[in-house]
This record gives C-alpha cells, structure tokens and sequence, in this order.
C-alpha cells in the first residue's frame, strides 16, 4: 500500500536500564504485542512493536547491547548495536530525570557522537519532579550531543507521550505502510505456536488422540518490567477419554508436551516463556463457525 504523504520509518529506543524503555513501549504499543516476528525491511533488527495512524507507522525496533561490554563477546554485540543505530530513521535517547546524568549515559552518549541519525532526549519520570526542574536536565545534556528535540514523558502516566510521538513522525521519510494497521491487535506467531504445541501433542501421545484436536491460544502477554512471556494455550479435544490422554497420570503428560512446546516457543520467539495449558472437552466443536475463526483452523 503507498499513501501520498503518508511517513514511515524505523525507531529505536536506548537508554540505561530502569529509565523506563519498556514502559514507554507497552504505553504505546499495548502490552499484547510488545514482541513480533521479522520482517526482511528490519534486517537483524527484532520487531518490538508498530504504531500506525492514518499519516504515519512507527516501527520500533530493538538494538540491544548498548551498554559496557563485560567481554569480548559484548564488544562485538557493542559493534552491531552502533550499527543497527545508524540504519534506524530515530533514535530516542531516554534518560531518567530524577537521576543526574552518569556513566551510563555517557557511555550511550559516546556511542551516539558522529552518528548522522537524528536523536531526541526523551526525559522520562517527569511525574517525580516539579516542571520547573525540566530546563535543568536539558542542561544536563544539551552539549553532548546534537538533539533534534527535548521531550520530557511520563511513560507511567503517559503525559506528553501523543506529542513525543509527532516529534517522531516530523523525523520520518516518506514511505510505505510496512505493516498492515490492525498488525498491532494480533501476534503473527499467534498460528505458529498453535501448531507447535499441537504438535507436541500428537506426538507424546503416539496419535492416541486424533488429529482433529486444536489449540486455541488465548492469549500472548509480555510481563511489564521483564523479558517474560506468557502463553496461555488450550487444547481442545472432543471426548473425555482423549482429556485423560492428554493429561495423563498425575498430569505428567500435560507436563511433558508444556515443557517441549515451551521450548520450541523460546526459541521461536527469542525469549523466555510461561506456558499455561489447559484441556478442554469441547463437543463439536468444529461445527461452530466463529470459534473455527479464532483457532485460524485449517484442515
Ligand atoms: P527499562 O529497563 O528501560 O525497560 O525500564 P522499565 O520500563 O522496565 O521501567 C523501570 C521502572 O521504572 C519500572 O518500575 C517502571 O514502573 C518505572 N517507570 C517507568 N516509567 C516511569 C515514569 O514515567 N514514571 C515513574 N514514576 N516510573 C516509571
Ligand atoms: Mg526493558
Ligand atoms: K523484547
């Protein structure tokens, strides 16, 4: 789809940890999607969320390792960050206004210097401070680098985050709409993890129960403040005897498939997952229309 005078582009969030990356995101994004799959436009770059509106989708996407490499291995990490940073349109530089600026943040900032993309300061946790504290951070930081805007947030309370976000769009090329707009109500792996566990199931149970089962994922949760992802998953089969299949002695089945399928959903999604599983006896149920939909069942 391209949109006359529609803009989009790739945004990236840094900053130290605890200024409220996360917060900003979920505020934004809506917890239900705070990971997504690749895409070939974001090269090694993961997918944290997409905003969309009628003129503009800012795609934000994760750099991880700007920070003090312990080792070797974090300086090459180091190396990718600095350059995924210079294929981004955005960058938001976050800091935390209710701590002075510190090693952290210079250590950022110095990865930050000779870079032609352009920065805004994003000072986060204004509902801490008094207004009249504001100029003073911005003093803090205006000769380190070369911003294209101060913008203080609450991420938590979400005070001045729609402005934040038109200073972002003002730094946007035009473009196309990469995503489609309603991307952000849905989890594109949402049919892939289905079919892991489904998987799983027929296989611990030697076919026992039949294919006809189905797994409806409830839900996809990222935890607020962590790396966790929750999965809440029922198994849908059609008798009672196959329920007692699935389950298993003291629910030992049950717990094989979760580990196994917990696992493969790791390393689809590159994080560390909470597997909730359910079976339900459902008769019927693939006479009934609206519930076919919502498993994304294909025979
Ligand atoms: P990240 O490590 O940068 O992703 O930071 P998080 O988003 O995990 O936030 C770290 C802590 O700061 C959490 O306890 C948040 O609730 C808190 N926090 C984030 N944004 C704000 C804010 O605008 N105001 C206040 N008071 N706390 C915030
Ligand atoms: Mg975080
Ligand atoms: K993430």
């Amino acid at each position: 789809m391209y949109q006359e005078d529609f803009k989009s582009g790739f945004v990236s969030i840094i900053g130290r940890p605890n200024v409220g990356k996360s917060t900003f995101l979920n505020r934004v994004i809506g917890q239900k999607i705070a990971i997504m799959s690749d895409k070939p436009q974001t090269t090694r770059n993961k997918v944290q969320g997409v905003y969309t509106t009628d003129d503009a989708q800012i795609i934000f996407i994760d750099t991880p390792g700007i920070h003090k490499p312990k080792h070797r291995l974090g300086d090459f990490m180091m190396k990718v960050a600095t350059n995924a940073l210079r294929e981004v349109d955005a960058i938001l530089f976050m800091v935390n206004v209710t701590e002075p600026r510190g090693a952290g943040d210079d250590f950022i900032i110095e990865k930050l210097k000779g870079l032609d993309t352009p920065i805004i300061l994003v000072m986060n946790k204004i509902d801490m401070i008094h207004p009249d504290e504001i100029p003073a951070v911005i003093e803090q930081y205006k000769n380190q680098l070369d911003f294209a805007a101060y913008v203080p947030i609450s991420a938590l309370q979400g005070n001045n985050v729609e402005p934040l976000l038109k200073e972002i769009k003002k730094l946007l090329p035009e473009g196309p709409m990469y995503y489609p707009a309603d991307q952000v109500t849905d989890h594109p792996e949402r049919f892939i993890i289905s079919e892991l566990i489904r998987e799983k199931v027929l296989h611990k149970t030697r076919d026992e129960v039949p294919h006809s089962i189905a797994v409806a994922i409830e839900s996809i949760k990222k935890r607020e403040n962590s790396e966790m992802v929750d999965v809440e998953a029922v198994i849908m089969v059609e008798r009672d005897s196959q329920k007692g299949i699935v389950i298993g002695k003291k629910g030992a089945m049950l717990r094989e498939i979760g580990t196994e399928a917990r696992q493969d959903i790791e390393m689809l999604l590159g994080t560390k997952v909470y597997l909730n599983l359910w079976v339900k006896v459902q008769k019927d149920w693939r006479n009934k229309m609206g519930q076919l939909r919502d498993l994304g069942f294909r025979d």
